[in-house]
């Protein structure tokens, strides 16, 4: 095993062709964010330690419910998943944490696993729980639910899944456990609304009562899918409940793509971190509906508002304000480690362009009402253009200024494709 999967010298020939451009245009933007009073290379260190987790599950071919079409040479099993991982940090050097999910990610070594991810410079983030499948030697089926199943033995079982997922986190390092569960329902009358939640708060309550003292639980909305009819916990006001009353280890999760169209996110992040309850964030993208597409393909502008709204939180902070930010999105259709490199520069994108707004400028207008300089003032941070600084931050920690091109040129993908085994067909996991 090696820290680097991608030859380091292939890294250093393609970033000393390509250090004039950007020493020339990282000059000229420097110039310009000068005269706006702002140091650029202050910019640059706020991006080389901002980081976002990538989940081990996106390192392989998602899918939707009519087929998956696999990738020749992507990963089958948690230890390709973080060689994979650590190609994505290697040349983007903004994604150190993977967040595992079990049972997929289950090993009989944790110890090891943890010993292998750091070998990759890699550490893990949050574990996530999966009770919205069943697995072969289960014995309570989850079909008509999970925490809030109206059977005992079936919240039971999923109860001890999410205490081992903490028993696991703890042994590889983590200290956030994310639940998310697709329990709901198909159709008007098939559950009682109000005691489905109330059998999710009792039973998530018993999850919590196994927290270690210094971990986080994340409770993560979603509106609808796998229920069409209505989830348990479907908006940001059911895990808000939820949160509040389960106990101040608990937060809510916010999953972009887990809202009906046009709702106001950015919105909805202020109001959390109002309730001190702001735990955490799925960044991707969707169009039509919770289609987990890239981060920021369809909509950077939003993805821009809600680290306004971060950066505003992070200058007037709630206790225990330090959200967890994860990719969380599916590749249909492309290579998912250049998928997860060009969400990882957007989402770092979006970040320093947040933190470039002029925040006095911003304020004054607000509280002069000057609704067009309080407009133009965002506007001017998200019209600037931050690709030098984030290549920049790159190449300075040992990544890829042209990411993609050193992705291409290595054949990494091809050699993977002879050494591992193939995937199967089937649904993936969405
Ligand atoms: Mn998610």
């Amino acid at each position: 095993m090696t820290g680097s999967p991608i030859s380091i010298d292939l890294v250093s020939q393609s970033n000393a062709s390509a250090s004039e451009v950007l020493e020339d245009e990282y000059a000229a933007l420097g110039r310009k964010l000068e005269r706006r009073g702002i140091a650029i290379d202050a910019i640059k260190d706020r991006v080389k330690d901002f980081g976002v987790a990538v989940p081990s599950w996106g390192a392989g071919r998602g899918g939707t419910r009519f087929a998956k079409f696999p990738l020749a040479g992507e990963p089958t099993n948690i230890h390709e998943k973080l060689e994979d991982c650590a190609v994505i940090h290697q040349l983007g050097k903004s994604t150190p944490g993977v967040s595992p999910h079990f049972p997929w990610d289950c090993v009989d070594d944790y110890a090891g696993l943890r010993e292998e991810a750091a070998a990759y410079d890699l550490v893990f983030d949050a574990v996530n729980s999966n009770t919205f499948q069943d697995q072969p030697d289960q014995v309570q089926t989850y079909a008509t639910g999970s925490l809030s199943s109206t059977v005992e033995a079936t919240r039971q079982q999923a109860i001890e899944h999410n205490i081992d997922c903490i028993e696991i986190g703890k042994k590889i390092g983590s200290k956030r456990l994310t639940v998310w569960v697709g329990d709901g329902t198909n159709f008007p009358g098939q559950q009682d609304l109000g005691r489905s939640l109330d059998r999710y708060i009792d039973a998530t309550s018993h999850v919590y009562d196994a927290l270690p003292a210094d971990w986080t639980m994340m409770l993560e909305h979603k509106m609808f899918e796998p229920a069409f009819y209505s989830s348990v916990i479907a908006d940001w006001g059911s895990s808000l409940m939820a949160a509040q009353e389960l106990g101040d280890q608990c937060k809510c999760l916010v999953d972009l793509g887990h809202h009906a169209p046009n709702v106001n996110i950015e919105q909805i992040v202020a109001r959390l971190h109002r309730a001190g309850k702001l735990g955490g964030f799925h960044f991707n993208d969707s169009k039509y509906g919770d289609d987990d597409l890239d981060s920021g393909s369809i909509n950077p502008h939003q993805l821009f508002l809600v680290f306004n709204e971060l950066i505003e939180a992070e200058r007037n902070p709630r206790e225990g304000f330090d959200p967890s930010y994860m990719i969380d999105q599916s590749h249909n259709v492309t290579d998912p480690i250049e998928s997860m490199l060009s969400s990882a520069e957007t989402i770092a994108g979006c970040f320093a362009r947040a933190v470039i707004v002029d925040r006095e400028a911003l304020s004054a207008a607000q509280n002069d009402n000057d609704v067009m300089l309080a407009f133009r003032t965002l506007r001017a941070a998200y019209d600037t253009d931050v690709g030098p600084i984030l290549a920049k931050a790159r190449e300075e920690q040992g990544g890829a200024i042209d990411w993609l091109g050193v992705y291409r040129a290595s054949k990494y993908r091809e050699r993977k494709a002879q050494e591992r085994k193939a995937v199967g067909l089937g649904a993936g996991i969405v």
